[in-house]
């Protein structure tokens, strides 16, 4: 075990950039948003200033109506990573977010001994960050949040948005110059063509309609999840320094109309707010709600997690749909962050995670039927959650 520590430990130290750390420096070349906070956290373990370090940097790339952009680039590394600039138009970074993982990666590092004063110092760009969410991603006043892109999600390809990626175009202004196919084993693992397309003519139409929504807006039920337990973790944070926010309030609303959304399959659902359908998925992200239901042992969601269960752990799509795909990105593969997320509700994702890790090593996702590595290899944020779960 010490042996993987110090690999874990040595992962973050190279994909160290000074202020921020790269998910992988082959394929992820820039600043990712949620990437950054759990780095923050693994961090904590070896470093507790860098750790704050990580997050102010993170913190200090939010737009003027608070959004925490999902990738701030290195512009030494603008050739290394598509789309760039010219496409986002955007000389820093891009124009969507990323689930907001930040309060609890704040609440994390005040755990374990961060300055208070520090602390204090990221409350009010937290909550804004958070805001930006209820203002801005919440087209239809449900109290639930509306990703603006699949990459807003994190779960970039996930089966439960090809319903809103139907409606969108594949046709795009921009050239299609992917990089990212050769960085990977098999370019099997990644999103296709058609995806990409679809995602650039998301990203364009952004731009052209002065980033509001208009193609793809979709309720997540996991991001609406992250941002209740970013509230909740904001509101013991501040409940700690006698700060009022009225960040529980908020969560306590959200939780409410989100747990709302069950179906009888126990699945939570996905609605799309363009052709205004609600829909089912089988997906892990529409279980998400179980981390934020204190009762979740007896939610008829909690055997449906079961379904999820291959050999090697969770799997992002349940394991018998059709759609499920053992090798590709969000639409089967196992990841770290999401295992690290549900352990806490139940610890044998933790076991799962470090099986994995002890069989594969640091990769960015895996194979849950066989545990193969998948994906870039040297993965901060498994690194950092290992680091995360070895020490809880
Ligand atoms: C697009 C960096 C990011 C993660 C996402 C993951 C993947 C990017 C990509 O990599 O997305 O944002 O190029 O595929 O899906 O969750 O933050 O690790």
């Amino acid at each position: 075990m010490q042996n993987l520590i110090d690999e874990a430990k040595d992962i973050l130290i190279k994909n160290d950039r000074g202020d921020f750390t790269v998910p992988s420096p082959h394929l992820y070349p820039h600043l990712w948003a949620w990437d950054s906070a759990f780095a923050a956290m693994g961090w904590a373990h070896i470093d507790m200033d860098r750790a704050q370090r990580e997050i102010d940097y993170l913190l200090n790339t939010q737009w003027e109506n608070g959004m925490v952009p999902h990738i701030t680039f290195d512009q030494a590394h603008l050739n290394d990573y598509f789309p760039g600039p010219d496409v986002w138009e955007h000389p820093l970074g891009s124009t969507i977010s990323q689930p907001p993982v930040w309060a609890m990666a704040v609440e994390y590092l005040f755990k374990r001994g961060a300055d208070e004063a520090w602390v204090r110092s990221t409350i009010d760009k937290i909550k804004k960050t958070h805001d930006f969410f209820h203002t801005h991603r919440d087209p239809q006043n449900k109290n639930l949040i509306a990703i603006a892109h699949p990459w807003e999600s994190g779960m970039d390809n996930c089966v439960a948005w090809d319903v809103g990626m139907d409606l969108v175009p594949n046709k795009i202004r921009n050239e299609l110059k992917r990089v990212d196919k050769e960085k990977v084993a098999d370019a099997a693992e990644r999103p296709t063509d058609d995806q990409y397309l679809r995602y650039l003519h998301i990203v364009e139409s952004l731009v052209d309609n002065q980033f509001i929504p208009t193609v793809f807006k979709t309720y997540d039920p996991m991001m609406t999840t992250l941002l209740v337990l970013g509230e909740e973790a904001l509101a013991r944070v501040c409940d700690k320094l006698e700060i009022s926010t009225g960040a529980q309030a908020r969560a306590d609303k959200m939780k409410e109309a989100l747990l709302a959304t069950q179906t009888d399959s126990g699945y939570y659902t996905y609605h799309n707010a363009v052709d205004d359908k609600t829909y089912n998925s089988p997906t892990l992200g529409s279980l998400f709600p179980l981390l934020v239901d204190a009762e979740f042992k007896t939610n008829s969601a909690y055997p449906v997690l079961e379904k999820h269960i291959g050999e090697f752990g969770l799997s992002s799509h349940q394991i018998k749909d059709t759609s499920f795909d053992e090798k590709c990105y969000w639409r089967g593969p196992t990841w770290i962050n999401t295992n690290y997320l549900f352990s806490m509700i139940d610890k044998r994702f933790k076991e799962y995670s470090i099986d994995l890790i002890k069989k594969s090593g640091f990769r960015e996702y895996y194979n849950p039927l066989n545990g193969d590595g998948l994906g870039a290899t040297q993965f901060t944020w498994s690194a950092a959650l290992f680091l995360c779960m070895v020490n809880e």
